[in-house]
C-alpha cells in the first residue's frame, strides 16, 4: 500500500509523522472520507469543498488548491491499483511544541491521503435493517466545536460510539444541545412519515450522502424537508434509515427498544437506496 504523505507517495511502515505535530496532541486538523465506485470518485467536488472549509474555520493552509488535492487523491488511487476505494484525506496542523498555540507551529501542514477498502457494516445489517439506540452523550454545541466542522477532534462521536457499543448497538443517535434529533455518531439519520422525508436541520454534519439522498428525493419527487425532529418522531416514523459516505444508506427498523414501522427495511428506503447505488456506479471523477 502506497500513502501520500506531503507529494511524495511512501509505503504503509514509512507513512509517520512528528508526535509532535498538533493533529496528534490536540486533534488539530480536518479529514474527509470519501468513496470511489466503479473507477469514479462519488462528489469528490463536494468533500473538497467541505474539506476546504474546515480548514478556512481552523484557519489550516494546505499549502495545495483543491484542484492539485484533487489530482493527489486520483493518483492515490491509481497507484494503488484501485478501483472501488475508501479515501481518507487527513490535513494537520502540522509540528508545533507542547503548547496549545497554533501560532507557534511550523506552518507546514501535514496532508495525507489513504485508500483502501472497508465495509462498515455486516452485509446483512444492510437487507435486516438495523436496531440502534439514543445516547445519553449529546452532540457538540454548534458554539463550541461546531458539527459541520469535519475536525481531527471527534471525541464527542467516539464517547457517544463508546455507549452504543457498551449497551451492545453498532450505532446511535446523538440529540443537539436542544434535546433534538441530530445525527448518528458516524452518520445523518432520516425518517419517513406518511411519504414524507424528512431529515434534521441543525447540530449535524452536512453529510454529502445526506444531500445525495436529499437530491434523489427531488429528483423522484418524494417531498422531502430539513427540519428539527424529536424522538418521538423517530419513534412512529413508517421508515428510519442512515446515510453517510462509509455506511452508504442503511435501513434502521428498531430505535430504543421501538419497532419502527413494519420492522423491516421500508420501500421507499430500499428505492432511495437503490438510485442511490445506481449514481455511485456512473457518476463521479473518472480516473
Ligand atoms: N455525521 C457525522 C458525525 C459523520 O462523521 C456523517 C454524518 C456522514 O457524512 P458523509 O459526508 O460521509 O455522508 C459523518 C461521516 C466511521 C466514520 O468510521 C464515519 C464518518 C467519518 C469517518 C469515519 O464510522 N462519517
Amino acid at each position: 500500500m502506497k500513502i501520500y504523505l506531503n507529494g511524495e507517495f511512501v509505503e504503509k511502515k514509512d507513512a509517520v509523522v512528528s508526535v509532535f505535530d498538533h493533529g496528534f496532541l490536540y486533534g488539530d486538523g480536518g479529514f474527509e472520507g470519501i468513496r470511489s465506485y466503479n473507477s469514479l470518485v462519488f462528489k469528490l467536488d463536494e468533500h473538497l469543498n467541505r474539506l476546504y472549509e474546515t480548514l478556512h474555520t481552523l484557519m489550516i493552509d494546505p499549502k495545495m488548491t483543491k484542484d492539485e488535492m484533487s489530482k493527489a487523491i486520483v493518483e492515490t488511487l491509481k497507484i494503488n491499483n484501485l478501483t472501488d476505494a475508501y479515501i481518507r484525506v487527513i490535513v494537520s496542523r502540522g509540528e508545533g511544541d507542547l503548547g496549545l498555540d497554533p501560532k507557534k507551529c511550523c506552518g507546514m501542514a501535514n496532508v495525507i491521503i489513504i485508500a483502501d477498502k472497508i465495509t462498515l457494516y455486516p452485509k446483512e445489517l444492510y437487507n435486516k435493517g438495523m436496531e440502534i439506540m439514543t445516547v445519553s452523550t449529546v452532540r457538540n454545541h454548534p458554539g463550541a466545536i461546531n458539527p459541520q466542522l469535519k475536525s481531527l477532534n471527534y471525541l464527542n462521536n467516539i464517547l457517544g460510539k463508546i455507549e452504543a457499543g457498551n449497551s451492545g448497538y453498532n450505532e446511535a443517535i446523538m440529540l443537539d444541545h436542544q434535546g433534538f434529533v441530530a445525527e448518528c455518531t458516524g452518520d445523518n439519520i432520516f425518517i419517513i412519515k406518511n411519504g414524507q422525508m424528512s431529515t434534521p436541520s441543525q447540530g449535524i454534519l452536512k453529510g454529502i450522502t445526506r444531500q445525495a439522498v436529499l437530491d434523489i428525493a427531488a429528483d423522484q419527487k418524494i417531498p422531502a424537508r430539513e427540519c428539527l425532529l424529536t424522538r418521538h418522531e423517530v419513534y412512529v416514523a413508517d421508515e428510519c434509515f442512515l446515510t453517510g459516505t462509509a455506511a452508504e444508506i442503511i435501513p434502521v427498523v428498531k430505535v430504543d427498544g421501538r419497532i419502527i414501522g413494519s420492522g423491516t427495511p421500508g420501500t421507499i428506503t430500499e428505492q432511495i437506496r437503490e438510485e442511490f447505488h445506481k449514481r455511485t456506479q456512473t457518476e463521479g471523477v473518472k480516473y
